[in-house]
């Protein structure tokens, strides 16, 4: 029986590309680079468990996290290749404190914030985790390096937006702002295959993905959000069912599908991160891209759309509630004390 023919993400991005004339192809080129690196990344994921990658790489980042080999692996993957694809002026890393320039003769017209391995302290104990990726249009003129203004803009103003789980298999989800569109690598030829074709999150779940471990440090109406979720009243499809995984790219890839509310609301277990743990470039933003162009919604636990925040710093944390719209519009009636 000859195989069905696939459509690969690279002739996904072409076809999406001709529906631009005016496109020069250098987001297509910029996302074909990533999705090298991504490949690599994921080779190198799936060997964790047999090579000798596992354990701590003796550094730390500028979370204060201890790094691991994988992360090191991932973070330099992704920031030699782009470095020298001539599509982008500059980037940040979750990895790195300060702009990553790029190689000087290379600049491009776009920026890349990315989170290359997300939930790596999962590594270690076989539970999916992703890299994460945001990409923007520069704002300072074409031509020599970027510089942190072209890198701290709002989440609307992404031009594109996904991430890769590596998980049971490994997918690619991204959005260039017309739907999400998911892939599932065939590791035998090294292709993504088109597999999830315009990605919609369900408009009301029945799951809730929160550390609860962290209920006495949160402001009182995410608590009273929290225990109206876990009441029974069978009409409103209450009690909802809890999942979380501690990777956010499994837990957001799977609330994607299923349908679900993610929250890492702020919390005042550590005044050093009064904001909660996520960051806004390279994971909050990128999620409120593809959640809203999936039909879901993003916020801070204030209220605040995450598409319209205007970032102070390229590590700056904010709190999250993202997922399902009718759940994440329900938390914003208990935060504005509506319920
Ligand atoms: P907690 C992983 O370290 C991460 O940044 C996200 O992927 C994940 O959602 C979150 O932290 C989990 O944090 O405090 O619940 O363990």
């Amino acid at each position: 029986m000859t195989r069905p023919l696939g459509i690969t993400v690279s002739r996904h991005i072409m076809d999406s590309q001709r529906l631009h004339p005016e496109a020069t192809g250098d987001l297509t080129g910029l996302l074909n680079e990533l999705i090298v690196a991504a490949k690599t990344i994921s080779a190198e994921v799936n060997m964790a468990g047999l090579a000798d990658i596992l354990g701590m790489s003796g550094k730390t980042n500028i979370q204060g996290e201890h790094v691991q080999k994988l992360d090191d692996f991932a973070n330099n993957t992704i920031k030699r290749r782009m470095a020298r694809c001539g599509y982008i002026c500059a980037m940040t890393s979750e990895e790195e404190a300060d702009i990553i320039p790029v190689v000087e003769g290379y600049e491009g017209k776009y920026t890349l914030a990315f989170d290359p391995l997300d939930g790596s302290s999962n590594i270690d104990v076989n539970v999916s985790i992703g890299t994460i990726f945001s990409i923007h249009r520069r704002l300072s003129p074409d031509g020599g390096p970027g510089d942190e203004s072209d890198l701290l803009q709002p989440a609307g103003r992404q031009v594109a937006a996904g991430y890769i789980i590596y998980g049971s298999s490994t997918m690619l989800v991204f959005t260039t702002g017309e739907g999400v569109q998911g892939f599932t690598l065939d590791p035998s030829v090294g292709e993504f295959f088109l597999s999830h074709p315009d990605i919609r999150i369900p408009e009301k779940s029945k799951y809730l993905s929160v550390n609860e471990g962290n209920y006495r440090y949160w402001q009182e109406p995410v608590r009273r959000y929290i225990e109206y979720l876990k009441e029974e009243d069978r009409a409103t499809g209450r009690p909802y069912s809890a999942r979380y995984i501690g990777s956010m790219v499994a837990d957001f890839h799977r609330n994607l599908i299923a349908g679900g509310v993610f929250l890492y609301p702020s919390d005042s277990k550590d005044p050093t991160k009064p904001y909660g743990k996520l960051r806004l470039l390279y994971e909050a933003a990128p999620m409120a891209f593809l959640v809203e162009q999936a039909g879901g919604r993003a916020i801070t636990d204030d209220g605040l759309e995450i598409s319209e925040i205007q970032p102070d710093g390229l590590h700056q944390r904010v709190p999250l509630v993202v997922g399902s719209r009718r759940d994440v519009d329900l938390y914003q009636e208990f935060i504005r004390g509506q319920r």
